[in-house]
């Protein structure tokens, strides 16, 4: 397949929301057209012991208009060595969107359409704010729980109104993924190498790894009958279970794992396969951060095979992988790449390590399907500038204007450290 480059569909100017933003995606007013929520975290901590609050929130349309903005953006912002406690979620059920962040200790869900505080809650501990996990403990028609944690220890779980109902200490990993495995409409929660149940209760723990998860993926990856899912883990080396905790295999070809992410890459292999990425040397030898360490990416068969492996020619070592679907009219999943360093550009790949399509400009990127269309636009962006592509032309005028758009549960997970689940 030849490699085209990718479709400029709109730049927006977010130089107002000051520099170091995370970029969440969701639809603020219910129009049926998502807008965009910059996150600048705060400075003046150290994000390997404390974690992150948001100091900035601003909100554009894809016109790049300006909604609101709550905070102050800070030149001495903090930057993304660990996760922003921000996400775009309908937590409060009224069919429209909030937007729940951490600032100044408080947890506070603000209304999406002009950023004003609707409710705000005091936190269960002094540094429960490195990441909003939104989750379904209680058993409702919906998720409206939330879990916080802190940087490497202690989790809360917390109802509706914010009561807590329970904690659990352990090794919780980067980001916790919440996924009712057993059908009784909770979520379980794999916390690091823990399973919890919906109550808390340690259900299972994955042994002999070293160090934390860095990422979590759930899905049926071995495609048996039965169509159960099993838990696929990105840490140290990338290792599946089953839902009971039985390990099904372990791939330990990688030199430090980092990101996994599952997807229907090939057809002609079977179940799904998963796509991971190996720092093979770190570029920050002696504490100092260098572009020269170098990284590469593979992909496993459903078995834990090794399809392929990346020996990448230039210089980058902290690229990020993410499955991307429903680019194109095709039936077949590819991989996002970037953050890449050493020149190379964001790029989508397909599961034969082709590249499918190129961006020609350079940054952290995000994807969903902005507007209803069956089909996801990727945006990438910078301190200055999100540029807005698709793999066709188009206006980005909503498919069903004035329905407001469902926030898929990838888009409320957001996390740096990127989980997810395929169905
Ligand atoms: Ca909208
Ligand atoms: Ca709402
Ligand atoms: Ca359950
Ligand atoms: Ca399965």
């Amino acid at each position: 397949m030849a490699q085209a480059e990718a479709v400029l569909l709109k730049t927006i100017d977010i130089r107002r929301a000051g520099l170091r933003n995370k970029l969440l995606l969701g639809d603020l007013d219910g129009d049926g057209r998502m807008e965009i929520v910059m996150v600048q975290p705060d400075g003046g901590i150290d994000d390997r012991y404390v974690p992150h609050q948001v100091q900035c929130l601003t909100a554009f349309d894809l016109d790049g208009r300006l909604l609101w903005q709550v905070g102050t953006p800070d030149p001495d912002c903090g930057g993304p060595g660990s996760d922003y406690p921000a996400q775009i979620y309908d937590i409060d059920g009224d069919g429209r969107n909030e937007v729940a962040c951490v600032m100044n200790k408080r947890f506070l869900v603000l209304d999406g359409r002009t950023g004003e505080t609707k409710r705000s809650f005091d936190l269960p501990g002094p540094h429960a704010h490195d990441c909003i996990v939104i989750a379904n403990l209680t058993g409702g028609p919906q998720a409206r729980d939330v879990i916080l944690k802190d940087r490497y220890r202690t989790l809360w779980a917390l109802d509706r109104d914010f009561r807590l109902l329970w904690k659990h200490e352990g090794n919780p990993g980067h980001y916790p993924w919440v996924y009712d495995f057993d059908g009784d409409g909770r979520d379980e929660v794999m916390a690091g190498y823990d399973l919890l149940d919906h109550d808390g209760t340690k259900l299972w723990s994955a042994r002999d790894l070293d160090d934390h998860a860095d990422c979590i993926w759930v899905g049926d990856v071995d495609g048996d009958p039965r169509g159960e899912e099993e838990i696929v883990i990105g840490g140290s080396v990338t290792v599946m279970y089953d839902r009971r905790g039985r390990e099904l295999w372990r791939y330990d070809g990688s030199i430090e794992s980092q990101h996994v992410a599952l997807g229907k890459f090939r057809d002609d292999v079977p179940g799904l396969q998963v796509a991971g990425l190996d720092r093979i040397r770190r570029g920050d030898t002696g504490g100092r951060w260098t572009e020269s360490g170098k990284d590469g990416m593979f992909l496993l068969d459903s078995q834990g095979r090794e399809l392929w492996k990346e020996d990448r020619r230039t210089s980058g070592w902290l690229t990020i992988v993410e499955t991307l679907r429903h680019w194109d009219d095709g039936p077949l999943d590819y991989i996002l790449a970037y953050r890449r360093g050493g020149g190379v550009y964001p790029t989508l790949y397909d599961g034969h390590m082709n590249a499918v399509a190129s961006f020609p400009v350079d940054g952290y990127a995000a994807h969903a399907d902005l507007i209803g269309s069956g089909r996801e636009q990727v945006l990438i962006y910078d301190a200055s500038t999100v540029s807005i592509f698709g793999s066709r032309a188009s206006e980005l005028i909503p498919a069903r204007p004035g329905v407001p758009l469902p926030q898929p549960k990838r888009l409320y997970s957001s996390t740096l450290y990127p989980g997810g689940e395929y169905r």
